[in-house]
């Protein structure tokens, strides 16, 4: 087993050891009451890390009750105490660090490094919206001739988020920091893959003295847990992250219910590659993006487009590249990338090879599946594929470590072959004339647009995408938090 490889931090040892791990709502475990429970893998290993609670659609419906009946408390907190505990809560994480990041690496996949990364990025942007959420204008005054108006912000209640299985802990920072700073009480349904890290935290959370009902997680499958989330009509505000085709139903559940929903779904974003730029140092960053987290980020660049007069220059340098990334378990500290999430996962990466080179794409380096010597995890190679771009491994979001070259002649055939996506989350374009690049920049339809890098978040920097994206942008900035205030108008005629 893992643990007989790596030595598990005592306190990760010890939270394992609780398996059947439970939900946690309203400042205590929240067991399934027929003891219902899914195992989690390290995808790493093919090892059973622990079992987590599956809940049903009444459990989901309790859970929301108790959340909505913690928010008049949480809401009635001044902004400096209700900051003071969130603060408090982002030390505490802060201090626990290595061993969210060890469950996260266990239970997601993810290198532990950049598991560490993710779990002080959680602790950054909590801070950030607290900071934020203490200098918002809760009551402004408007001027308006005869009347005495003005309007109120006030968070909304009970809001409901579902997560991926991609950045499960980061991304549990990013949802829920906006609306708790704002004063909202939240319900976190996590991955059923991945929900280790949000019990961790919810954990957490009670013994640093977050009051009981602010911060709950729930936990069990999508399509019975995830749909129960969906379905209620308590929940104020919907949050999910995911694919389109779930983002699809979560997106009619609240239209029915008219509950307002943020939708951040997947991705299909460009690398434009200009013949002027540096090739080795340009391939060595998208080499880097691709294999970061085994390509399972929705903002990387799938579809690199390289301008034909470096084309094959681009290629050998990446196919090099390529060819050193050390693959291993996700505890190795010499492994530069760990495995895709489950072996669904890894049939579809593999199955978009298959497909796509059926398609008449060819295979450049790479392909099929990695084996690690004593693991069965789910590793897959690092991979190249190229041709045209109506094929559907150049069109569909893989979420793998596989990118898929194309050329281009000139500045108007790279951008429309940037923008014949159905996605529009995030692209990059690479080259050393300034006015150019941001000619590219702006004309790419999409979220965001990167200029001579990829993958580049700051808070206060507005993230999400259109299209087949999502909807609802605006992560990690202001516009997020005002998202989580209602506002009234109050008006009184002189
Ligand atoms: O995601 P799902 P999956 C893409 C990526 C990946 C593919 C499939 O291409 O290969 O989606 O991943 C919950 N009602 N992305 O199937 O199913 C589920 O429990 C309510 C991109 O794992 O969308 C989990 O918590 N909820 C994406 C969450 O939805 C439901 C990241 C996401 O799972 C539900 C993840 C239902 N009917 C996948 N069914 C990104 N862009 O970041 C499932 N869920």
């Amino acid at each position: 087993s893992v643990a007989t490889q790596h030595t598990l931090l005592p306190e990760v040892q010890s939270f394992l050891d609780q398996s059947p791990l439970a939900s946690f709502v309203g400042g205590k475990a929240f067991p399934s009451e027929q003891g219902n429970v899914l195992a989690t893998i390290d995808p790493g290993s093919g090892d059973q890390l622990a079992e987590i609670h599956d809940l049903n659609a009444a459990e989901i419906d309790r859970a929301v009750e108790i959340a909505n009946e913690a928010f008049p408390a949480w809401a009635g907190l001044s902004q400096e105490e209700r900051s003071s505990i969130l603060l408090k809560l982002a030390d505490a994480v802060e201090s626990h660090k290595a061993i969210i990041a060890q469950i996260e690496a266990l239970d997601a996949g993810k290198i532990e490094a950049q598991a560490a990364g993710d779990v002080q990025n959680f602790v950054d942007t909590m801070r950030y919206f607290v900071g934020l959420s203490d200098q918002v204008e809760k009551r402004t005054k408007l001027d308006v001739p005869g009347h005495d108006a003005y309007t109120v912000k006030q968070p909304w209640g009970a809001c409901a988020f579902i997560f991926p299985w991609n950045f499960p802990f980061l991304l549990i920072g990013w949802g829920i920091s906006p609306a708790l700073a704002a004063g909202n009480t939240v319900v976190i349904k996590p991955a059923e893959d991945t929900s280790l890290s949000a019990i961790y935290l919810a954990q957490l959370a009670k013994e640093v003295g977050v009051p009981d009902g602010v911060i709950n997680v729930v936990t069990g499958r999508g399509a019975t847990a995830g749909a129960a989330l969906t379905n209620n009509t308590q929940i104020k505000r919907m949050s999910f992250t995911g694919s389109p085709e779930v983002g699809r139903l979560v997106g009619e559940s609240c239209g029915r219910n008219l509950v307002p929903v943020k939708l951040e779904l997947g991705g299909k974003g460009a690398a434009v590659v200009f013949d002027d730029v540096d090739v080795k140092a340009t391939a060595q960053a998208l080499v880097g993006a691709i294999t970061f987290h085994t390509g399972q980020v929705c903002c990387d660049a799938t579809r690199w487009l390289i301008h034909e007069n470096i084309y094959d220059e681009f290629v050998s340098e990446c196919k090099q590249l390529m060819e050193k990334v050390r693959i291993g378990h996700p505890l190795d500290p010499n492994s530069d990338m760990g495995p895709v999430v489950n072996p669904k996962q890894r049939e579809r990466v593999l199955g978009y090879q298959e497909k796509g080179t059926a398609g008449g794409a060819q295979c450049l380096c790479g392909g099929g599946p990695a084996t690690v010597e004593g693991l069965n995890g789910n590793y897959v190679k690092p991979t190249l594929l190229a041709g045209p771009l109506d094929n559907v491994a150049a069109r569909e979001e893989i979420f793998g470590p596989v990118a898929y070259l194309a050329k281009f002649s000139d500045e108007a055939d790279a951008i429309a072959k940037a923008n014949d996506t159905d996605y529009g989350l995030a692209n990059s374009v690479w080259t050393t004339d300034a006015e150019r690049a941001n000619r590219v920049a702006e004309a790419m339809i999409a979220g965001n647009s990167w200029i001579n890098a990829h993958n580049v978040f700051a808070h206060g920097v507005p993230y999400g995408g259109v299209k087949k994206s999502g909807m609802g942008g605006g992560v990690l900035s202001p516009e997020t938090l005002m998202d989580y205030y209602r506002s009234t108008s109050v008006v009184r005629p002189l």
